[in-house]
This record gives structure tokens, C-alpha cells and sequence, in this order.
């Protein structure tokens, strides 16, 4: 291996999608592996802990857990804290998205759908809302999580807005987040960033 390699589902979204994008604007050169679905029960006992996101960094053992490859991705490349007080807070905001998943992941696994409708209902009232006002209150001057310079925790909290506003959660608004504006706007600013852009741009 001469090039570090993301190991990840074929789309666009979640833990992986975040660990690409800042693997793309650390400007790493890396192999970008999709696997398919019907490839994954054979890879799964491969990995460190039976799921993905894993990193492969050339002379090094595979490297898993999401926030783990995106604070190391982040320290090597300008993309978190340097001082050890606000790197561990940006810390603390991506273990928060990560609780976010696993408040949401449960009633994605329902096939009952009033059962699974009630639960997103109940998400929707009580736990989207103060999960967002727990962020909102974190967020300063902005427009990113720390300021005015783009972090890995920024890419984080972007998928996790970009994820409910896509509509694809069902019996979830849309809108879920919009009355949280130092969030909205630092969604905004991570889509608008131009090295954001470049990775949705390429061919
Ligand atoms: N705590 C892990 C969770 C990883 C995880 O659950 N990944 C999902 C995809 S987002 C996965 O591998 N699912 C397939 C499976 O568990 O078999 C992390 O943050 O990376």
C-alpha cells in the first residue's frame, strides 16, 4: 500500500462521508474503497470492530472508530485544535453527533411502521430538539464550530444537519433544525466551503 485508504459504504453519507471529506481537504491523496453491500458480511469480521469506517495508512495497522480517524486526520493537517482545553470540547461535540446516532439508528432498524413512526414522532418532539440546543449553545461568534476556521468537527455536525434536511428520514421535518440558526449557519458554511464543493464537483 502506498497511499492511505477509507473504507467505507457506497454513498455519500454518515461516518464515512465524513472521514473522505477531511481526508479531501487535509488534501490527502487516498484511495477511496466503496464497498457494496452484498461485500460487506465477509469484510465485517475483517475489520477492527465489525464496522466501517476503517483507515489504512501505509505501514500501519487499520485504523476504526470515526471519531478516532478524524481527530487523527485533524491534528496532521490543520483540521483541530491545537490547544488541548478546545480540542477535547470539539472532542466532546463529536461524541455528541455520535449519540445523536445512536438516539436515531434503533427505529431505522423497526419494520413495525406505527412502531417506527411513534418513535421518530417522540425523536422529533423531545430529543432533536434539545440534542440541537445543546450544539446551538456551544457554537460562538462562527461561523464554525471553534470560529472562523473550518474543523473536522464542523464536517461532523454538517452531515448530521445535512442527514434530516435531506427529507429521508421518515416522519422527521425537514425542517427539524431550521430554528437553530449558529447551527444552520455553520451547515451552510461547511456546504459553501469551496474545497467542500471541489469534492462534490469532481467527476
Ligand atoms: N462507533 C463506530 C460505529 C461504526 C458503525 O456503526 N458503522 C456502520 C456504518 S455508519 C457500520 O459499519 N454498519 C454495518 C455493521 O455494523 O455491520 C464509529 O464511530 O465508527
Amino acid at each position: 500500500m502506498t497511499k492511505p485508504k477509507l473504507v467505507y459504504f457506497d454513498a455519500p453519507v454518515s461516518r464515512g462521508e465524513e472521514c473522505r471529506l477531511a481526508l479531501h481537504l487535509a488534501g490527502v491523496d487516498f484511495e477511496d474503497v466503496r464497498i457494496k453491500r452484498d461485500a460487506w458480511p465477509a469484510l465485517k469480521p475483517t475489520t477492527p470492530f465489525g464496522a466501517v469506517p476503517v483507515l489504512e495508512m501505509p505501514g500501519r495497522a487499520p485504523l476504526a472508530q470515526t471519531n478516532a480517524i478524524l481527530v487523527l486526520i485533524g491534528r496532521q493537517h490543520a483540521l483541530h485544535p491545537k490547544d488541548d482545553f478546545e480540542a477535547a470540547r470539539h472532542e466532546a461535540m463529536m461524541c455528541h453527533v455520535e449519540d445523536l446516532r445512536a438516539a436515531v439508528t434503533p427505529s431505522m432498524r423497526m419494520t413495525d411502521e406505527a412502531a417506527k413512526k411513534a418513535a421518530r414522532e417522540q425523536l422529533a418532539s423531545a430529543y432533536l430538539p434539545t440534542w440541537a440546543d445543546g450544539v446551538e449553545r456551544q457554537i460562538g461568534e462562527g461561523p464554525f464550530f471553534g470560529g472562523a476556521a473550518l474543523n473536522v468537527v464542523d464536517l461532523k455536525l454538517h452531515l448530521a444537519v445535512r442527514w434530516f434536511a435531506s427529507g429521508n428520514v421518515d416522519h422527521i421535518p425537514s425542517t427539524i433544525f431550521a430554528g437553530f440558526p449558529k447551527l444552520t449557519r455553520l451547515h451552510d458554511a461547511v456546504r459553501d466551503d469551496a474545497r467542500v464543493k471541489s469534492w462534490y464537483a469532481r467527476a
